[in-house]
């Protein structure tokens, strides 16, 4: 029997299912005493340090921890849980950590996109029971925007670099903890989580072959999602959004089953967007969230959701706001949540007024959960104008020049799944909503969208270069090379294809064999 500390601020359902499929049982922690009668406690901090912090004092756990890691039970601790034995952090300065170990938190203070997202390798610094039979050369899914500074180095297991070398896991006695997420690291976290559930498990120091580690380029594979006429959820996949041929809605497979596939095939994260989420109310949308549910089972890389986040009034008058839609999501094993319309509108807002309200979907959500858990999905079109000064907006010179001859355009948002166009740009967008909170940015481009002619190379540089969290390249791949192009062209962390892979034109692993060598990937 495991058991879990589960302070509500986000995706455990993703550690629990993990456990579980190795066999184990889990008990959620609901008092202080079930800390002290622990056998062994894991512990995955999720969201935001003070908030963290603040809920485990409000519930008298902090004691209850600090006698449970002083008596040198096995401890598991994951991401914030890793953090939370340290003294304080700068994200939170007025609030006190654990303090079982000597040093603090710092944020990532480096020139390169914070948060630090996606899958990393490890430097061995010693032995540790949880690394049996790992290889060396695996990588291990990061996302996190602080890391820690141990004052006692013989307490590192690992270092992982990212600007700068930082510490990726810390081992004293029986307590363990890792900044990166074991139960969303694919099959190479199932080992650790074994290994730690397996007391006994022989020490191994395995070696990394190259000298440094390296951050991998992340494919993702989407799943746009929508009820078709007779009222199935299925994966559905649009030409520059139109998802209907014949009159009826393409159907391309069923949520759960496809993005089983995808695990299966290698791919380094799974977004759904649940594509009619703008007209209906999420929180009464089951199916979607049981496709989280049964999804997180077994499938263990990050899940992002995205589709009608915002505040909603009901037919009776009944008030959510985004915050509870998120939580759901969160409680049904999505890691990060995906915010489209609503960013446009919070944006807009923002740029009328110059004040940040506190209250937008995207402010609301980053401060409980974590800038990291907060995705801005944008859907773009282009807009031909012929001089850079003719509009208000951020106005490139194209090499793709309208039919007409003009040289210039700028990327209009759209909502509602690109039925409403704006008077805000892209790049303009993608700047506020990372002022607000957001801590990556899925750009997607309407005029690529299923065409696979390839990514919008001058988009995503032009979006790119204007922020500093990571950009998820999305729409037009229709072969290896683009993702060749996307990565090499522009800066973008990651790039996301539906089309290709839903029509098994071009399988996950092809991508990767392709990339290997070129680009950083995951194995
Ligand atoms: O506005 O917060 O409710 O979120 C709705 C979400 O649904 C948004 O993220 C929006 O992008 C998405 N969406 C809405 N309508 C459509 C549609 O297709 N009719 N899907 C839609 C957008 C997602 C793309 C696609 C890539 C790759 N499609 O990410 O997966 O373009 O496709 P490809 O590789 O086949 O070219 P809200």
């Amino acid at each position: 029997m495991i058991t879990l500390l589960d302070y509500g601020a986000g995706n455990v359902r993703s550690v629990i299912n993990g456990i579980e499929s190795l066999g184990e049982t889990v008990k959620i922690v609901a008092s202080g005493e079930d800390i002290l009668a622990a056998e062994k406690l894991v512990f995955p901090g999720v969201g935001a340090f003070g908030n963290m912090m603040r809920i485990l004092q409000d519930k008298n756990y902090v004691e209850p921890l600090a006698a449970y890691l002083h008596s040198n039970r096995p401890f598991l601790g994951i991401c914030l849980g890793l953090q939370a034995l340290f003294e304080h952090s700068e994200e939170a300065p007025d609030i006190k950590g654990l303090g079982f170990l000597a040093g603090s938190v710092k944020r990532f203070a480096i020139d390169l996109s914070v948060p630090h997202i996606g899958w990393n390798g490890l430097n061995f610094k010693q032995a540790s029971r949880i690394f049996s039979g790992l290889g060396g050369d695996e990588k291990f899914y990061f996302v996190h925007s602080y890391h820690i500074v141990a004052d006692d180095v013989s307490v590192i297991l690992t270092t992982t670099d990212y600007g700068s070398e930082f510490v990726s896991s810390i081992q004293k006695g029986n307590i363990i903890a890792t900044q990166f997420h074991p139960e969303k690291s694919g099959r190479a976290g199932l080992i650790i989580l074994q290994n730690f559930l397996n007391t006994a498990a022989e020490p191994s120091h395995p070696v990394q072959s190259a000298a440094t580690t390296t951050l991998a380029k992340r494919i993702i594979a989407c799943l746009d999602v929508r009820s078709n006429d007779e009222g199935d959820l299925v994966v559905t996949k649009g030409d520059q959004y139109d998802v209907r041929e014949g009159g009826d809605v393409r159907n391309l497979g069923k949520p759960v089953e496809l993005a089983q596939r995808y695990y299966a095939e290698g791919a380094d994260e799974i977004t759904f967007l649940n594509i009619t989420g703008f007209r209906d109310f999420p929180l009464e949308d089951m199916p979607m969230l049981e496709v989280l549910r049964q999804t997180s089972k077994n499938v263990f890389v990050p899940l992002t959701i995205g589709g009608g986040i915002r505040d909603y009034s009901d037919k009776d008058g009944h008030r959510y706001d985004a915050l509870e839609v998120a939580a759901e999501y969160f409680r049904s094993g999505a890691d990060k949540v995906s915010i489209g319309s609503d960013a446009v509108l919070i944006a807009e807002a923002y740029l009328q007024t110059g004040r940040r309200t506190g209250r937008s979907s995207i402010e609301a959500i980053s401060r409980v959960y974590g800038n990291q858990a907060v995705v801005v999905s944008v859907d773009p079109r282009r807009v031909y104008v012929s001089s850079a000064d003719e509009v208000n907006h951020a106005v490139i010179e194209t090499d793709l020049p309208s039919p007409g001859g003009e040289r210039y355009c700028w990327y209009q948002c759209t909502i509602k799944g690109g039925r409403e166009g704006r008077n805000l740009d892209a790049v303009t967008l993608a700047r506020v909503c990372e002022k607000l909170g957001a801590g990556e940015i899925l750009l997607n481009c309407i005029d690529r969208d299923g065409t696979n002619l390839g990514f919008d190379i001058e988009l995503i540089n032009a979006v790119a270069t204007a922020v500093s969290i990571p950009v998820i390249a999305s729409s037009g791949a229709g072969r290896v090379e683009h993702f060749h192009e996307v990565f090499t062209a522009t800066e973008a962390e990651s790039a996301l294809a539906a089309g290709i892979f839903h029509r098994r034109e071009i399988p996950i692993a092809e991508v990767k064999k392709y990339l290997d060598g070129k680009v950083e990937v995951r194995r």
